[in-house]
């Protein structure tokens, strides 16, 4: 029977054609015959992950670089599946060839929590008789536990408890109509659940309580607002429109606009992925990032008190970014013409499911690309830019986090992530003293400090895959006031540290420095500049991990000890706080500081194939303006071409406007440039 099916999917997958690009993520059909291969030799196993096992670099790169007469990579399923009783197997299935290249049970680890392991915990809550006990004693009757929520969180890690066991904590709220925003009245305790049992074992109680909050509820929803005198009535429609369509072409999962060349990966944990990354330079098609994504994240809290030690979320590592994505809806979450892709991930009983409209590929307006105007005589020029968006927009519970990938024609590439949602939130007693560790948002509710720390991978490839990072820091110029080489004080230059080892390159971001890093290729200078072609990381956004050194989460977040590390590049360091992140102890640390470990802290990394990775954020102390749901706050990072053009490499984007000093005196009243569909304009 097995095999039948095993055939018949086998027949799809062949059937395909073309044949999938070696970086697109498993199809449906590819997800349905890697789960058909494992049970065909494992039998019955909990699914937790079927997701691409990305082509090994270097038979990629050569792939890539004659795809005609080098081996095409085969297609691999990176497989994570739990047995009964909760042995953890990883596995590798190669899809040519069909069969199972490796299988291994990994002891001692915990693979992330799916949305359907989540699901359980809710109802499991309501019917435990100490939880409601625990409701009782704070106020809500038994007759009410339909009204109790919870966001089951991973454990995180309980010294108490380990890692043995997969176990959640419950984060409890209530909410006195169905409509009723929870996080407006959050509980005093917290149930840990044991996923395999489907049992509480456990509940945090505090020593003082927090009877349930009388406050009215504080709500955001259409209906609430309409009460409270309804919504703003002096908005214009603005209206998105594309009349030809888009300036873009989509080949299969490679995306070609404006020079740039960007194949559109997606997976489980990181969302979007974006690999082989070229520009096209005057027809030199020049490669610039291998693969770029955010690779991990976490979001510490920052009261001390026990349990909520345990609020700091991964939530890459811990539930899947790609997991937990939204399907887009036009109009909405993204305007204009519109290129989606889906995708494709497995269910715990091993079937194939498709998350529609998970990333939204368009091009927005944005604004001046460049301008100026000659005070003489009033000749100008002004050029507009676009830009290109790919983004994907995934809820972690609570928080809402938009991730936008923009491409700019000047050769900019630009990571925004915009942070919207729910603050999570905890219950205090009126008048009660938060410590300075939370902000009373709301009669009742106290929401924490915590950070935001996101982790970007950065698999560089800046004209070839030999590159060296350099720390850039604004410095004064040697030479005090009144000295022959600084006589006026006033020198100043850009002071470039080469980054030579991993142990090196772990560093810290210092705004007082206007501190950038610059990905060079030091093997190729700029015909001008003399300096090595590169890419700048500028970043602005950098809070240190807040944290202390030796704590929990510094030792379960090792990457988020620096806004820097470079590593030398390995096929299996993806996930920078290691492969499987919930309960781990941080002993030792996994991920980054074990890598780095492993190679040697002074091993080189200079002028080699390398990735850097970098840890960037927000520290959010909390405040009224971001409850009950928040405005969407934004952060940026740039990776900008630094001496890596000849020139502006946008001069040939038609401008809006033109008007030279000559057609001014010949009385011209000037040019307004219209762009022709071959890219060149027309004067109007
Ligand atoms: N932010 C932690 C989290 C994410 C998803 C689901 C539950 C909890
Ligand atoms: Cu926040």
């Amino acid at each position: 029977m097995v095999l039948d099916r095993l055939q018949q999917l086998t027949m799809q997958v062949n059937a395909s054609s073309p044949p999938p690009h070696p970086f697109d993520p498993l199809s449906t059909v590819e997800i349905d015959a890697a789960v058909a291969i494992v049970r065909a030799e494992h039998g019955q196993l909990h699914f937790n992950a079927v997701s691409l096992y990305e082509p090994r670099k270097a038979e990629m790169m050569a792939w890539l670089a004659d795809p005609e007469k080098a081996p095409r990579p085969h297609r691999a399923a990176d497989v994570v599946a739990i047995a009964p009783g909760g042995k953890v197997y990883d596995g590798i299935v190669d899809l040519d060839e069909k069969k199972i290249v490796q299988w291994k049970h990994t002891e001692g680890v915990q693979p992330l929590i799916t949305m359907e392991d989540l699901q359980d915990v809710e109802h499991i809550v309501r019917q435990d008789p100490e939880v409601i006990k625990q409701c009782e004693i704070i106020g809500i009757p038994k007759e009410d536990m339909h009204k109790v929520y919870c966001d089951p969180w991973t454990i995180g890690y309980d010294e108490r408890f380990g890692n043995k066991v997969r176990l959640q904590q419950a984060l409890m709220y209530y909410r006195p109509n169905v409509d009723d925003s929870q996080y407006t009245f959050p509980l005093d305790f917290c149930p840990i659940y044991n996923a395999e049992t489907k049992k509480i074992i456990h509940i945090d109680v505090p020593p003082v309580r927090r009877p349930i909050s009388k406050a009215p509820p504080n709500n955001y929803h259409p209906e609430a607002i309409e009460k409270e005198g309804g919504y703003r009535t002096d908005l214009k429609p603005i209206n998105i429109t594309q009349p030809e369509g888009v300036s873009f072409k989509v080949n299969g999962r490679i995306i070609e606009w404006q020079k740039w060349s960007i194949h559109v990966g997606f997976n489980y944990r990181e969302g979007i992925v974006l690999n082989n990354i070229t520009f096209n330079d005057k027809g030199n098609v020049r490669p610039i990032f291998y693969r770029l994504s955010l690779a991990e994240m976490v979001v510490p809290y920052g009261n001390p008190e026990h349990p909520h030690q345990r609020k700091h979320a991964f939530d890459l590592g811990e539930y899947g970014g790609g997991y937990m994505t939204n399907s887009l809806s036009l109009g909405c979450d993204c305007k204009g013409a519109i290129h989606y892709m889906d995708a494709a991930f497995v269910n715990r009983a091993g079937a194939s499911t498709i998350i529609k409209n998970a990333i939204c590929i368009h091009e927005e307006d944005s604004g001046i690309l460049f301008k100026h105007t000659d005070f003489r005589d009033e000749s100008v020029i002004v050029t507009r830019g676009r830009k290109l968006v790919i983004s994907h927009i995934f809820t972690a519970a609570n928080y809402e986090y938009c991730v936008y990938w923009i491409f700019h024609q000047d050769g900019t590439i630009q990571l925004d992530i915009k942070l919207t949602g729910i603050l999570n939130t905890y219950a205090m007693n009126p008048g009660e003293d938060t410590h300075g560790w939370g902000t009373e948002v709301y009669p009742g509710v106290n929401a924490h400090n915590h950070q935001h720390l996101f982790c970007m991978r950065v698999d560089a490839n800046i004209d070839g895959p030999n590159n060296t990072v350099f720390q850039v820091d604004a410095a004064r110029g040697p030479g005090e006031v009144g000295s022959v080489e600084n006589k006026y004080g006033n020198a100043f230059y850009a002071k470039k540290t080469k980054y030579t080892t991993p142990l090196e390159a772990m560093a810290d971001y210092d705004g007082d420095t206007s501190r950038t890093w610059e990905i060079a290729n030091t093997n190729k200078l700029n015909l001008y500049s003399k300096k090595p072609v590169c890419y700048k990381l500028v970043s602005r956004e950098v809070p240190r991990l807040l944290p202390k050194e030796g704590g929990l989460v510094w030792k379960r977040a090792g990457f988020a000890r620096h806004a820097i590390h470079v590593t030398k590049y390995s096929d299996d360091q993806i996930h920078p706080a290691g492969r499987h992140v919930p309960q781990t102890s941080g002993e030792p640390s996994q991920g980054l500081p074990a890598w780095i470990q492993e190679a040697g802290p002074n091993s080189s990394i200079e002028n080699t194939d390398i990735v850097l990775w970098h840890t960037f954020g927000i520290t959010h102390f909390p405040s009224p303006e971001d409850f009950p749901i928040m405005p969407a706050e934004p952060m940026t990072v740039l990776l900008r071409p630094r001496n890596f053009f000849d020139r502006n490499p946008a001069l040939d984007v038609p401008p809006s406007y033109a008007r030279t000093p000559s057609q001014i005196a010949a009385g011209s009243t000037g040019c307004s440039c219209k762009p022709k569909g071959d890219g060149t304009s027309v004067q109007v």
